[in-house]
């Protein structure tokens, strides 16, 4: 089983797939990325994993959909209805209309996710971690309106993580529980996968709903390192890392997760001498840069995890 945020998780768990044809695989999602739009329930890294995983994405930008148009967002521009700034599109809208009304309708986000996925056929479990509202947000200074708390999207997307995050706080997570099926996945699972997901935002979220870091450290964890030379291979994960006062660096990540939780790490094989105490460090190429590579990857942390158990 795997912990998964978006893009880095998404490729990671094509690759799993494929190294593992007859595995069955469990997927806990991250839903801290979630946001209410136009009234409308966006899970931005669960439709990643879904699209991805389903053949429905657009693999260029590496989230939302393929062959995409964006005619109800400029109608609703055209009406001066925002936020501009998040790119919804026509047949992206579709899957958050669907979520929305069963959602309206009593259903839970899991059974929701579970009745998007008899579409999609990712070829794995895809649960996400609560059914509770957990939203992440970031406080900053705004140099007009002083320190704030505003939504994760906000400072992800529209400030593109430029302003340097106070601190960054999955709002909600204390109370939530994990939802049907998490707790039990981990428990039976024969490893536990950390993809190259965004160590604070995407796993540390999913790690803040109370119950699942006691569950997953009791259990054989390998993790690929999303830092290769000391930067994100995509994405602001150094300004998320910086704000909890973490440096971008493969081992700085594992010694944050700590030996309590991380018994492999796989770092880049350019990345040499990377040393954790009480976590076994294995370097060799982590660029994703097709399904086969994504394959070996995948392959490599489960001989890690063997190797452990
Ligand atoms: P997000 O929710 O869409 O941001 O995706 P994730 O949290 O799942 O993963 C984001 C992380 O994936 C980023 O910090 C990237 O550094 C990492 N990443 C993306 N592509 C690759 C890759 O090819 N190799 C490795 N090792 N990491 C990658
Ligand atoms: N990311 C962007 O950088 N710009 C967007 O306009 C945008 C729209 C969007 C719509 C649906 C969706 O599922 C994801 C979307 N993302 C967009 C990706 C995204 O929200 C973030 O990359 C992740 O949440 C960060 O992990
Ligand atoms: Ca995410």
């Amino acid at each position: 089983m795997a912990l998964a945020g978006g893009i880095g998780g998404a490729r990671f768990l094509r690759g799993l797939r494929l190294a593992a044809p007859d595995a069955e695989i469990t997927v806990i999602g991250n839903t801290g990325d979630d946001i209410s739009l136009f009234g409308l329930r966006v899970c931005p890294d669960l439709d990643t994993v879904m699209y991805t995983l389903g053949g429905g994405i657009n693999e260029e930008q590496g989230w939302g959909r393929a062959d995409e148009t964006f005619t109800v967002k400029e109608e609703l521009a055209a009406y001066g209805v925002g936020p501009g700034w998040f790119g919804l599109g026509d047949r992206d809208f579709a899957t958050h209309i669907v979520r929305t009304q069963m959602l309206a309708a009593g259903y839970p986000l899991s059974a929701v996710t579970e009745a998007l996925c008899d579409r999609w056929k990712p070829g794995v479990r895809l649960i996400p971690m609560t059914d509770d509202q957990v939203e992440t947000h970031v406080v900053i200074d705004d140099p007009e309106k002083g320190r704030r708390a505003i939504h994760f999207q906000e400072w992800w997307v529209r400030l593109r993580a430029s302003v340097p995050a106070r601190s960054i706080a999955p709002v909600g997570a204390d109370d939530a529980k994990p939802a049907p099926g998490v707790l039990d996945a981990i428990q039976d699972a024969d490893v536990v996968l950390f993809p190259p997901s965004n160590p604070v935002v995407s796993i540390g979220t999913i790690l803040s709903v109370p119950g699942i870091r006691d569950a997953v450290a009791a259990r054989t964890v390998v993790g690929v390192s999303p830092i290769i030379g000391g930067a994100p291979v995509r994405g602001m994960a150094d300004a998320c890392l910086t704000a909890i006062g973490v440096e971008t660096s493969a081992a700085a990540v594992a010694a944050h997760y700590g030996p309590d939780l991380l018994d492999g790490w796989l770092v880049d094989e350019t990345d040499t001498d990377v040393e954790v105490p009480g976590i076994a460090v294995r370097s060799r190429p982590l660029l994703m840069t097709d399904e086969r590579a994504a394959a070996d990857i995948a392959g490599a942390a489960l001989d890690l995890a063997r190797e452990l158990t």
